[in-house]
């Protein structure tokens, strides 16, 4: 049975990886913080009593700015697969901690694979590092491919930019199986809530529910190509069964933009808005609704704009080539954007109603800041 360590388990990729890896019979490790909270909502569905016989899934305490224990943890589970998905992964949160996201983003990843090596099962353990598309940042070529030289435009793409030739680097200097998967934005229902795409469709529900008003955006020009997490965890493992370690972009080739997504996502729900007006004036303004349940009135302004979500400097396009993917892995993204965007509305839509039943029923609901 093949062991399998993922550093971010308790993240959107950890969590669909976990479950794509436990279907393949992999016995998989994860790493999670400890918090003073539980923080394991995504991977509790996966959770296995540790009385039991075979539990193929086991969690420990760690973190990617702690050698000690990431040494410690590799050289107990011995993994025959590393996927290093931990990271502060919040472009606009990198530029309110940089050195932090240095830490995690950039040295954790030379803190995983120099365990390897110092523990010598550079023979056995392949990684793979979770590298992204904001390495390519100020636009240099579009569509981008493996070849597109990187100029990252936020502390958290400089920091995976060190991550990424790290990896490089030990593969080429100490012959190790590492890998770096140029992943462009993924994103499902379990997408974190304050990333545009999960934010929006969360925020299109409730608004159709009446239970807010309208959501603040930043850039709505920002063009991002956005694919499904389920889809994108298959390449990673896909990246880690091959003769020989290499670098791969992963994309859907297509690319929207923040404004057109938010027509998409209030449009799942019968909601058609449109854009008016220009800069910090821009608004999403309802043109009509079809379902007579939602409480949106024409000319309601549902989107409003709100410079605190710029970024310092920001990423204006990105849409990937993944031919080398198609061609080598054989690797192709099974959803389209519709699919995804429609997937996300009806998950956030059952999360709502539910929610929204409790609350007009006067029962408490789980959230503390009441
Ligand atoms: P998430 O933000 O959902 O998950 C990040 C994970 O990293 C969480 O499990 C988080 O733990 C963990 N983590 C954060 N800080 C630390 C730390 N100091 N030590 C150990 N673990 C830590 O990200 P995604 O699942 O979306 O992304 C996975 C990886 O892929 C990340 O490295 C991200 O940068 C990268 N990536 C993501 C893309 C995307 O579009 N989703 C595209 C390209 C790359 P906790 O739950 O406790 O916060
Ligand atoms: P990104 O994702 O920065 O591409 O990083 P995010 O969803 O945060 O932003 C995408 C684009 O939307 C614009 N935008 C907003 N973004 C957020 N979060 N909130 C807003 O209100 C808003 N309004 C407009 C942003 O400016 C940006 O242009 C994600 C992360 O998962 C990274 O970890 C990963 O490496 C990259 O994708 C690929």
């Amino acid at each position: 049975m093949k062991k399998a360590l993922i550093t971010g388990i308790t993240g959107q990729d950890g969590a669909y990886l976990a479950e794509l890896l436990l279907s393949k019979g992999y016995e998989v490790h994860g790493i999670k913080r400890r918090s003073s909270m539980f923080n394991t909502a995504r991977v509790d569905h996966l959770y296995q009593d540790p009385h039991e016989k075979n539990v193929r899934f086991k969690m420990h305490f760690g973190d990617l700015s702690d050698s000690m224990n990431l040494t410690r943890i590799i050289q107990e589970v011995k993994p025959d697969e590393i996927y290093n998905l931990g990271a502060m992964s919040h472009v606009k949160v990198s530029f309110e901690t940089p050195e932090y996201t240095g830490n995690i983003d950039g040295l954790g990843t030379l803190r995983v694979l120099e365990a390897v090596r110092l523990l010598k099962l550079s023979h056995k353990t392949r990684i793979y590092q979770a590298s992204t598309s904001e390495l390519y940042g100020k636009v240099q070529e579009v569509p981008q491919t493996e070849n597109t030289p990187f100029y990252p435009r936020s502390p958290y793409g400089v920091a995976k930019l060190y991550a990424y030739w790290i990896t490089v680097n030990y593969r080429e200097a100490y012959g190790m199986y590492a890998c770096n998967g140029i992943l462009f934005n993924h994103e499902s229902p379990i997408r974190g809530e304050t990333f545009v795409t999960r934010k929006i469709t969360r925020a299109a529900v409730r608004i159709a529910l009446g239970m807010q008003e309208h959501v603040y955006l930043g850039n709505l020009d920002a063009r991002r190509d956005w694919g499904h997490a389920k889809d994108y965890v298959e390449a990673m493992w896909l990246m880690l069964q091959q003769d020989k370690p290499d670098d791969f972009v992963i994309a859907t080739g297509r690319t929207t933009s923040v404004r057109d997504l938010s027509i998409m996502a209030f449009s799942e729900l019968g909601v058609e808005i449109k854009f008016k007006g220009k800069g910090l004036n821009e608004k999403g303004v309802v043109v009509s609704c079809s379902n007579a349940d939602y409480r949106v009135i024409e000319g309601k302004e549902v989107v409003l704009v709100d410079p605190e979500y710029h970024r310092p400097t920001e990423v204006d396009i990105l849409v990937g080539d993944a031919a080398k993917c198609r061609n080598e892995l054989n690797w192709e993204p099974k959803y389209t954007l519709s699919e995804l965007i429609k997937e996300m509305v009806e998950a956030d839509l059952k999360l709502f109603q539910r929610e929204k039943y409790l609350r007009d029923g006067g029962h408490e609901t789980l959230d503390y800041n009441e």
